[in-house]
C-alpha cells in the first residue's frame, strides 16, 4: 500500500474530572490524531504524548515536529512498500519518539486492516471478546471527594481500582480505600516515580493492604533500585514508565526487577512491540495489562484489542468513555458488567465521529508527498 496524505489533528477534549498524578494536574486532554489516506483507504491513530513532558519526554509540540520533519516523510518514501508491519523498521532511523511512531503504526495498520476486512484483535492474536476493566483514579486532597469517586467507580461496575499516590498521598487513602473497597477487592497503586530507594520502609507499610501490585515507585531508570524494592516488599513491583521497548523488559527480568508489566503500545513504540513484550512476559511467567493515557476512542480501540490477547490477566486502566468525556470521538465505550467489548469491525472497529472531531480540532497539519 502506499501513503498519499497524512493529516495530524490537534484536538482538545475536556476530561469530566481533573485527572492529578504526582507529576500534575490535568483538565483537558490535548492530543494529536492521526487520518492516514492510503490507496487502499483511510486508517486512524492517537498519540499518547501530552501537552506536557512530565509523564515521558514526548510531548504533543514535539511529536508534531517529529511527526511532520522526520517521520512521516519516512512513510512518503517507501512509495508502494508500505504496510502496518513495515512502520517500525521505515521509522527506525529517527531514535525515540515513541509514542509519534506508535500513532502512524496504528494509522497504518487501521487502514490495511479495513481494506481486508479483519479486525485488529484478530490481527494480533486476541482470544476474548471482550476485557475486564479497572479505572486509575487521582489524587486528591479531600478523603471525602476520593471516597466519593471510588464508590461511584464501584456502582458502575469497575473490577479494579487504581489510586494514583505520592508522598503525603499514599497511606492514609489507601487505607480508606482498602476500607471502602473490602477485603479481596482489586486495588492497586501508582507512583509515577515519586519515591526514591531510601523510601524502601516507608513504602513497605502499604503491604497490609494486600495491593495488587505497586506501580512505577522509583525514577524510569533505576532498575537497580526496583530490584532492591521488589527484594524488600511483599507488594509486587510493576514497572510502566521504565518499559520502553523489549530490551528494556530483558533489563528487568534479568534483574528481578519487576513481577508485573503494564504495557502501553504508545511508550513502547509500537502495537506489534507491545505483543513482543506481552510474548515474552507470557513465557516468562509474568503477568501483564494494559496501560491507558486517557485516549480518545481510536487510541482505546487499540488498547482494548490489545488486551484481548491471552497474557493480558489482569484489569486493563482503559476505562469507558464517559470516565474521561463528556463526547468522545468515536461511538462511546460502555462498561457492560465490569467490561468492554472488543471491537469485531475491521481495522480499529470503531467510527470517527467527523463533527465531533471537527468541534474539539484546535489545529490541523495536512502533509502529502512532495512531488
Ligand atoms: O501512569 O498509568 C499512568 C494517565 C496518563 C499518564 C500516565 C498514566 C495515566 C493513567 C490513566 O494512570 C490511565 C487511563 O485511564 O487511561
Ligand atoms: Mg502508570
Amino acid at each position: 500500500m502506499r501513503l498519499l496524505a497524512l493529516d495530524l489533528h490537534r484536538v482538545r477534549l475536556p476530561l469530566v474530572r481533573p485527572f492529578r498524578t504526582s507529576f500534575g494536574e490535568q483538565t483537558v486532554r490535548e492530543v494529536l490524531v492521526v487520518r492516514a489516506e492510503t490507496d487502499v483507504g483511510v486508517g486512524w491513530g492517537e498519540c499518547a504524548a501530552d501537552v506536557d513532558p512530565h509523564y515521558s519526554p514526548e510531548f504533543d509540540d514535539g511529536a508534531r515536529l517529529v511527526l511532520v520533519d522526520h517521520l512521516v516523510p519516512l512513510l512518503f518514501a517507501a512509495g508502494g512498500e508500505l504496510s502496518g508491519a513495515a512502520v517500525a523498521d521505515l521509522l527506525r532511523p529517527v531514535k525515540g519518539h515513541r509514542m509519534a511512531k506508535e500513532a502512524l503504526e496504528v494509522a497504518v495498520l487501521d487502514a490495511e486492516l479495513q481494506a481486508a476486512g479483519v479486525s485488529l484483535a484478530e490481527h494480533l492474536g486476541g482470544v476474548r471478546d471482550a476485557v475486564d476493566v479497572g479505572v486509575s483514579v487521582g489524587i486528591t486532597d479531600d478523603p471525602g471527594l476520593l471516597s466519593s469517586w471510588v464508590a461511584e467507580y464501584l456502582d458502575e461496575g469497575y473490577r479494579r481500582i487504581k489510586l494514583k499516590i505520592e508522598p503525603g498521598a499514599d497511606i492514609g487513602p489507601v487505607a480508606a480505600t482498602r476500607e471502602l473497597v473490602g477485603d479481596g477487592f482489586p486495588l492497586q497503586v501508582d507512583a509515577n516515580t515519586a519515591y526514591r530507594v531510601t523510601d524502601a520502609e516507608h513504602l513497605a507499610r502499604l503491604d497490609e493492604y494486600d495491593l495488587l501490585l505497586i506501580e512505577q515507585p522509583l525514577v524510569e531508570d533505576d532498575f537497580v533500585g526496583h530490584a532492591e524494592l521488589a527484594r524488600r516488599l511483599r507488594t509486587p513491583i510493576c514497572l510502566d514508565e521504565s518499559i520502553e521497548s523489549l530490551d528494556h523488559l530483558e533489563t528487568a527480568l534479568a534483574l528481578d526487577a519487576c513481577g508485573i508489566v503494564n504495557i502501553k503500545p504508545g511508550r513502547v513504540g509500537g502495537l506489534l512491540e507491545a505483543r513482543r513484550i506481552h510474548d515474552r512476559c507470557l513465557a516468562a511467567g509474568i503477568p501483564v495489562w494494559c496501560g491507558g493515557m486517557l485516549e480518545t476512542g481510536i487510541g482505546r480501540a487499540s488498547l482494548v484489542a490489545l488486551s484481548s490477547l491471552p497474557g493480558f490477566t489482569l484489569p486493563g486502566d482503559s476505562s469507558a468513555s464517559d470516565r474521561y468525556f463528556a463526547t468522545d470521538l468515536t461511538e462511546p465505550f460502555v462498561l457492560d458488567d465490569g467490561r468492554l467489548r472488543v471491537p469485531t469491525g475491521p481495522g480499529l472497529g470503531v467510527e470517527v465521529d467527523q463533527d465531533v472531531l471537527a468541534r474539539f480540532t484546535v489545529a490541523t497539519d495536512h502533509l502529502v508527498p512532495d512531488p
